[in-house]
């Protein structure tokens, strides 16, 4: 990794580098009144108050959580209603022929398709053609607006709610009808399920997320944490995964919803499943990881991988961790009745998105962004992608990693309260990464026989759990402040790296 170091005051670099203002992190004022395309939805909405709807969702954590916000509405305001979430392997994403002729069997009159349908233009019309008015919450990118009975999509709003994922459109839109606190909840988890981002509206709804979640009143959420408080970490490594498990490993999505709307007793004896079938997804993408690192080729510049027993939902997290082993874009395909499937996945400096599309005539269906993508093709179109990999030169460009030069003396429970104050971070706000040096420590000592420790002066330590070399020699420290829950009035610099 290289870094580019900053040296002057901390919170005017970190505006500069991030692109932002102070008023951008200001989450006191939004005006919803303003937003025209919403109040247009919201009246052809409330002119549907007596027909028989049905939600069709999608399968991750943003579709199910958007799924179940409005499903709570639906339920406030009397509506009849059922959902439905398309099996990932069987059906794959989105609204679909097959649904809309079921809806009609059930006698559906309204689709309203959340987290899909912006690019639904078959099944729409399919469905209007039955008398089916479909109304449509997405955020995923279209070519041309469907032509559909209500659209809303964080495009027709203003600035500050265009990065918000398909669960926090459903719980701004629930929002012109009630306060409501899990709609709340879901819809914050669902920014950051999706990654979205964490300014404009996004970080009103993850911030009021966070003061629900640790007054410990959401059972559904309590029940998939494994700490004692909710933060960055245990959303993003015990409660998501969780839930995104589920249709990973091909079981019900519907499931979730259910979940998530459940009573206590409901849920404490469905957690059991989830758990477990997390569990499931943790060994079998590790295990399915390692035999790859075992035994692939390591000379390509690309890592194609090919197999008969992946998971279509599991390929994405098995390229991931190839990518990281070994520092190249990694593709993970499962074949599957002459088609293979899969998920791209390239570190920082490779559009990996980019490099794929050139090609896309070769795939059945393509999407993606920068980092990630997904792509299936025909068997047979297989040797034209391999034969572009090994053709062209992939150049991964030399990624600059922002740090925050402190001088040791201003090491101190000021700069972590102007830290916790940028909270929360995401992919489009960093979480700063600070540097000391020019400092003595008193002493130094090994803990738990592998992590490095430097006692500094009676307020810092600093800690490596990386490095347990105490002979290892260094100018400084790069890493994160935070505070000390052994030492009173002290705080912590975790090391990332040496200097
Ligand atoms: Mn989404």
């Amino acid at each position: 990794m290289k870094y580019r170091f900053h040296s002057g005051d901390f919170l005017d670099n970190y505006y500069r580098n991030n692109n932002i203002s102070v008023d951008d992190l200001d989450t006191s004022f939004f005006d919803i009144k303003k937003e025209e395309a919403l109040l247009t939805f919201k009246k052809t909405f409330e002119t549907l108050k007596n027909e028989k709807f049905l939600i069709v969702g999608d399968y991750d954590c943003d579709g199910i959580c958007a799924t179940a916000i409005i499903k709570r509405l639906l339920t406030h305001l009397n509506i009849e209603h059922l959902f439905y979430i398309p099996s990932r392997s069987k059906e794959g994403y989105g609204l679909n022929d097959d649904i809309v002729k079921m809806a009609k069997k059930n006698n559906i009159t309204v689709i309203f398709t959340v987290d899909n349908g912006a690019s639904a233009y078959e099944p729409i019309e399919l469905a209007t053609s039955l008398d089916i008015k479909v109304m449509v919450l997405d955020h995923h990118e279209y070519v041309k607006q469907v032509e559909c009975y209500g659209f809303i999509h964080p495009n027709l709003l203003s600035k500050p709610f265009q990065k918000l994922s398909a669960g926090g459109l459903a719980t701004l839109f629930s929002s012109l009808f009630y306060e409501d606190e899990l709609s709340i909840v879901y819809g914050g988890l669902s920014i950051i399920g999706d990654v979205v981002g964490v300014l404009g509206y996004n970080r009103l709804l993850i911030k009021k997320m966070y003061e629900i979640l640790n007054t410990g009143r959401i059972y559904q959420m309590n029940l998939l944490n494994e700490s004692s408080k909710f933060d960055a970490h245990s959303i993003n490594y015990f409660c998501i995964p969780k839930i995104n498990a589920v249709s990973r490993l091909d079981y019900n999505s519907n499931l979730l919803v259910k979940y998530l709307l459940g009573d206590y007793a409901y849920c404490l004896k469905e957690i059991n499943t989830i758990t477990k079938i997390n569990n499931e997804r943790k060994s079998l993408s590790s295990k399915l990881s390692k035999d790859i690192l075992n035994n692939y080729d390591k000379s390509k510049k690309i890592n194609i991988i090919v197999g008969e027993d992946y998971l279509e939902g599991i390929c994405g997290l098995i390229a991931n961790r190839i990518m990281y082993s070994t520092g190249k874009p990694t593709i993970v395909f499962n074949k599957k009745d002459g088609i293979l499937k899969g998920s791209g996945r390239s570190p920082e400096g490779f559009n990996i998105y980019e490099y794929l599309k050139v090609k896309e005539d070769l795939f059945l269906t393509f999407g993606g962004h920068e980092n990630a993508c997904g792509l299936s093709l025909n068997e047979e179109k297989f040797a034209y992608l391999c034969a572009y990999i090994d053709d062209c030169d992939i150049e991964i460009k030399e990624v600059y990693e922002d740090v925050y030069l402190i001088d040791i003396n201003n090491v101190n429970f000021d700069l972590l309260s102007k830290i916790k104050k940028l909270e929360p971070f995401g992919v489009d706000l960093k979480e700063p990464l600070l540097a000391i040096k020019d400092f003595e420590y008193q002493n130094k000592t090994l803990v738990s026989n592998r992590f490095s420790k430097y006692f500094i002066n009676d307020q810092l330590s600093a800690i490596s759990f990386k490095n347990g070399d105490l002979n290892k020699e260094f100018e400084g420290f790069i890493g994160y402040i935070e505070e000390d829950t052994y030492r009173k009035n002290a705080l912590v610099f975790t090391i990332e790296d040496f200097i």
